[in-house]
């Protein structure tokens, strides 16, 4: 049984234990993850979190064995308008009936110390954890090919 068997089989445990959690307010969308070069040890995964409920939740953790630390990051600008990362540690808030984007140049899930190759069409395996929702696992697929939206071009750090 591989690991990704078990951790369905878990899933599926407790929402036979609480059937009233077992459709998630929570919906990811269009989630994809990057690494810088070939030989990069940090990458960054971004996405769309839909709220579908009635309550305000908050992104507070993230998780992934792809690297030794997955953290929540965002993008500021200091004082001489360089771009710098810093990590978010009270997570990103998704309002009720509304949504929280994790785009380049902004909010992102940071992979830091990857402990493996992560190549165009390989799936990282990553668990969101929610004030409310609790833990949602999504496979995210790398996608070193996808360009930027727009407003990718201040600063000098990309993923
Ligand atoms: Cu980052």
């Amino acid at each position: 049984m591989s690991v990704k068997t078990t951790v369905v089989a878990a899933i599926a445990a407790v929402s036979f234990a609480f059937p009233a959690f077992a459709e998630s307010t929570i919906a990811v969308k269009d989630a994809y993850a990057r690494v810088a070069t070939k030989v990069s040890k940090s990458g960054a995964s971004f996405m769309v979190i839909e709220n579908t409920g009635d309550e305000d939740d908050r992104l507070v953790a993230v998780s992934s064995e792809v690297a030794k630390r997955t953290e929540l990051h965002t993008h500021k600008e200091d004082a001489n308008g360089n771009m710098q990362m810093l990590h978010v540690k009270e997570g990103f808030a998704v309002p009720a009936g509304g949504k929280h984007m994790l785009a380049r140049g902004g909010d992102h899930v940071m992979f830091m110390g990857l402990t493996q190759g992560l190549e165009h069409g390989d799936v990282v395996t990553l668990t969101l954890t929610f004030e409310k929702a609790g833990d949602i696992t999504l496979d995210v697929p790398v996608d070193l090919e996808r360009k930027p939206a727009h407003g990718d071009g201040h600063g000098a750090h990309k993923h």
